[in-house]
């Protein structure tokens, strides 16, 4: 049985070398914030399924093929048979790191996710239940899904991590703030940036501590506040603990977030103290940050130490 299950709107990624108005050479990948994760996680020796609904079609195998190679169970993942097609997002580097990403996903079999899809995935009690604040954004049914799978997940004794990881592009903050607070009773792990965590609040303006005061008597034992090139805090019953990132060169930041909760889940999976788990999802995200890609530059366990190679070393 698998330690961490998954789900989400995997799509097929197009990325333009320039913009794209200009045209030019696209190269196709995959990309979906969950299976980000679960590929990281898959990397660092994890056991992991992933779920979710694709198209029957090219880029819905692309998908599937994607995830099998990456040693992803996709035994629950269904494919879509009324027609609706794999979603499709596409990303233009603009100015160094800035990137302009547009999506394909209105109507897509993704966006179909329901209760009666991943509920199943979960049967085998994972320890481990990752959600983020995308897929509710997709649809009803898609929201219905991850309350469904956070409650019965919680209820199962999983710890439930949801990565809020806010897409204006899919809905305004408000129609967010109304579909994740009631998430938040089954959630034992929150991961957000500085500019998410108010997406969650009651009180949007709170001060951070306020704000972890009012997440931890909402039942979550352990937030996670992501800052970016200064690094991230943790909260927990003992108290904040705080990591500096790790220095690189950044070549593209889309997936770091993803890299980032894929070390730090690692961590808690591995039994790791705070400032281990911190630890681990700096050196992820960094790998993330200093590769092009959402994923295909995350590290395999052994590939872990590189960061403290002095710059320039060659392996051999
Ligand atoms: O975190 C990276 C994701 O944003 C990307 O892989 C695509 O899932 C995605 C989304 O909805 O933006």
């Amino acid at each position: 049985p698998p330690d961490v299950v998954t789900f989400g709107e995997t799509m097929a990624a197009l990325r333009a070398q320039g913009a794209l108005r200009l045209g030019g050479s696209l190269g196709l990948s995959v990309a979906g914030a969950e299976s980000n994760v679960a590929i990281g996680l898959a990397r660092l020796g994890h056991r992991v399924r992933w779920a979710g609904r694709v198209g029957a079609d090219e880029l819905g195998a692309l998908v599937l093929r994607t995830l099998r190679a990456e040693g992803i169970d996709t035994g629950h993942a269904v494919t879509d048979d009324t027609g609706r097609p794999t979603g499709l997002l596409l990303t233009e580097p603009r100015l160094g790191t800035l990137t302009r990403v547009s999506y394909y996903r209105a109507g897509s079999a993704g966006s179909a996710v329901s209760p009666a899809d991943v509920l199943p995935a979960l049967a085998s009690g994972p320890r481990v239940l990752h959600l983020t604040g995308i897929t509710p954004a997709l649809g009803p049914s898609a929201a219905e899904a991850v309350l469904a799978a956070a409650a019965a997940a919680h209820d199962s004794g999983s710890t439930v991590c949801l990565d809020v990881n806010h897409r204006s592009r899919l809905w305004s903050a408000d129609r967010a703030r109304a579909a994740l607070r009631p998430i938040l009773p089954h959630v034992d792990l929150l991961i957000a940036s500085e500019d998410e965590l108010p997406l969650v609040l009651e009180r949007p303006h709170a001060p951070e501590s306020e704000a972890v005061r009012e997440l931890s008597a909402a039942g979550v034992s352990e937030v996670v506040v992501k800052r970016g090139a200064r690094g991230a805090t943790s909260f927990t019953a003992d108290g904040a603990t705080d990591c500096p990132a790790r220095q690189v060169d950044a070549i593209d930041l889309v997936g770091a977030g993803d890299a980032f909760v894929a070390g730090y889940l690692s961590g808690l999976l591995d039994g790791a103290d705070v400032p281990a788990r911190l630890h681990r999802a700096v050196t992820t995200a960094a790998f993330a940050v200093a590769t092009r890609g959402d994923w295909e530059g995350l590290p395999t366990r052994d590939e872990l130490g590189l960061f403290d190679q002095p710059d320039g070393t060659t392996i051999r």
